[in-house]
C-alpha cells in the first residue's frame, strides 16, 4: 500500500523568487510610492523582456485575457476567426467580448494544435483571422498556418499562454504570426503573479496597445479612443523582473522532471505520453499531459483523477469540457464534430508539474498510478505499446 502525500501535491504551483530579493524590490516600490501607470519596474521588466523575446513591438498587460481582448479590437478584427476548441476558456471569451464568431475546426492529434488542413477548409468570405494555442506550450504548425493566412489574407494570431520561453529553431516563439499573447500568471513557467504580454510585427500597434490599456489617454485632457484599464502594476513587475532571470534553471527543472515522468510512465500500460518536443524546437515543459487508455490502464480517465485525489495528488483535466461544450458556446459554428479534439478531451490528464517539484515526488506519483493500475487487476506492468498510438487514435476519433 502507498501512503497518500501528507499535503496536496498540486498541477501547477507558482515559482517564488526569495522572500529577502522581494522584500528589497517592495522597499524601492514604498520609497518610489510609485505603484502602476508605467512605472519603473513595468518599464524594466518591458525592455528585460525586449531582449529575451527578440522584439521591441512587446506590450505589459495586468493579465493575458484582457491582453487577448485588446489585440483583437486593436487588430480591428470582425466577423469570424477559425480557432481551437481544445484550449482554456479565456481563448474564446476574448474573440466573444469583441463580436467576433468563433468558429472552431479540428486539432492534430500529435502536439493538440489547430490542424492546418481543417482551417484551410473552413475559410469563408467572413473569415478575418486565426486564431491558434501553443497548448502546453508546444509551437502549433507554423509554416503551415502562415502559407494559410497569407494565401488567404487573414491575420494570424497565436494565443502564446503556455509557450513563454520556448524558441523554434533558434528564433524565440514571440517572432512568429502577426501577434502573440503570453499568460504571465502565477501557474505559468513564468509569471508576474497575474500579468500578461503582446508582441506583434507592425509597430504601429505599440502606441494603440497603450491608447486601449490606459482608457485611451492621449495626456491629462485628451482622450483619443475608448480605452479600458489593463495595465500592469508594480508589483507584477517585480515578481516578473525577479524570476526572469532564473528561467533557464527553471526551465531545465521542469525537463528533468517531464523526462522522469517519461522513463516511469513507459512502463504502465495504457498511460500514453505526447510526442517528444521536435528537435528544432527548445520546449518549455509548460505541462505535463498524458492520454488514458482506459482498456489498457483498467480505468477511465476520471477514475484516475479521482482516485489520484486519493492520494492527494491534484492532477487536473486541461481541457476537458472542450470550449464548445460550455453552455454559453454550445449554439457555435464548429466544421464538424470535431473528433480528435473529443477524443482527446475525454482522455487527457496534466500531472502535477512545477520547477520545485522533487524528482522523488514524481517518482512517487507514478509509483501511485502504478498501483492504482494494478489494483484495477491489469496485471503487472509492461512496456507501454500506447506510445505509439497517434494514428490509431485519430483513426479511432474519426470512426467515432
Ligand atoms: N489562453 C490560454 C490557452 C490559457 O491557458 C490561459 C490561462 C489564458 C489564455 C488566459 O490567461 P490569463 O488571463 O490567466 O493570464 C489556471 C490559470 O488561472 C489560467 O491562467 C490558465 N490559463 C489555466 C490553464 O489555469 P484554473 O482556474 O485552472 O486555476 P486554479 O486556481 O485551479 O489553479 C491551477 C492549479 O495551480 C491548482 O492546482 C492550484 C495551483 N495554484 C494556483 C494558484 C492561483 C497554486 O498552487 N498557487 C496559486 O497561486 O486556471
Amino acid at each position: 500500500m502507498i501512503k497518500p502525500f501528507d499535503k496536496p501535491i498540486t498541477a501547477a504551483r507558482p515559482a517564488l523568487p526569495s522572500l529577502e530579493e522581494f522584500t528589497r524590490g517592495l522597499e524601492g516600490i514604498w520609497e518610489r510610492a510609485w505603484l502602476t501607470n508605467n512605472g519603473e519596474l513595468a518599464q524594466r521588466l518591458r525592455d528585460d523582456l525586449i531582449a529575451f523575446c527578440g522584439t521591441r513591438n512587446l506590450s505589459l498587460f495586468v493579465n493575458g485575457t484582457l491582453a487577448l481582448q485588446i489585440a483583437l479590437q486593436g487588430m480591428g478584427l470582425t466577423g469570424d476567426v477559425i480557432t481551437t476548441p481544445y484550449t482554456f476558456v479565456a481563448t474564446t471569451h476574448s474573440l466573444f467580448w469583441n463580436k467576433i464568431r468563433p468558429v472552431f475546426v479540428d486539432i492534430e492529434p500529435e502536439y493538440y494544435s489547430l490542424d492546418p488542413t481543417q482551417v484551410e477548409a473552413a475559410i469563408t468570405p467572413w473569415t478575418s483571422a486565426i486564431l491558434a494555442v501553443h497548448v502546453y506550450g508546444q509551437p502549433c504548425r507554423l509554416k503551415q498556418l502562415e502559407q494559410i493566412a497569407r494565401k488567404h489574407g487573414l491575420k494570424l494570431l497565436y494565443d502564446a499562454a503556455h509557450a513563454f520561453g520556448v524558441k523554434v529553431e533558434g528564433t524565440p516563439i514571440a517572432q512568429f504570426g502577426d501577434l502573440s499573447m503570453f499568460s504571465f500568471h502565477a501557474t505559468k513557467v513564468f509569471h508576474s503573479i497575474e500579468g500578461g504580454m503582446l508582441t506583434f510585427q507592425d509597430s504601429k500597434y505599440l502606441r494603440l496597445f497603450d491608447y486601449l490599456k490606459n482608457f485611451g489617454f492621449e495626456n491629462e485632457t485628451e482622450v483619443v479612443m475608448p480605452g479600458t484599464n489593463a495595465k500592469m502594476n508594480e508589483f507584477q513587475a517585480l515578481m516578473g523582473l525577479l524570476l526572469l532571470s532564473h528561467m533557464d534553471e527553471m526551465i531545465e527543472k521542469r525537463r528533468a522532471i517531464n523526462e522522469r515522468y517519461r522513463e516511469r510512465l513507459a512502463l504502465v500500460p495504457g498511460i500514453r505520453l505526447v510526442s517528444r518536443p521536435l528537435e528544432t524546437v527548445r520546449y518549455n515543459y509548460a505541462y505535463m499531459p498524458v492520454e488514458v487508455d482506459e482498456v489498457e490502464l483498467g480505468l477511465t480517465r476520471d477514475q484516475l483523477y479521482f482516485k489520484l485525489r486519493e492520494y492527494n495528488v491534484l492532477a487536473r483535466r486541461y481541457f476537458y469540457p472542450l470550449v464548445p461544450d460550455f453552455p454559453c458556446y454550445r449554439g457555435l459554428v464548429a466544421s464538424d464534430k470535431l473528433p480528435v479534439a473529443r477524443c482527446v478531451a475525454s482522455r487527457i490528464l496534466t500531472l502535477p508539474i512545477y520547477s520545485d517539484l522533487a524528482l522523488d515526488d514524481v517518482d512517487r506519483i507514478c509509483d501511485i498510478i502504478e498501483h492504482i493500475h494494478l489494483e484495477a487487476g491489469k496485471g503487472p506492468a509492461t512496456t507501454n505499446q500506447a506510445q505509439q498510438t497517434d494514428s490509431e487514435l485519430a483513426l479511432r476519433a474519426a470512426q467515432s
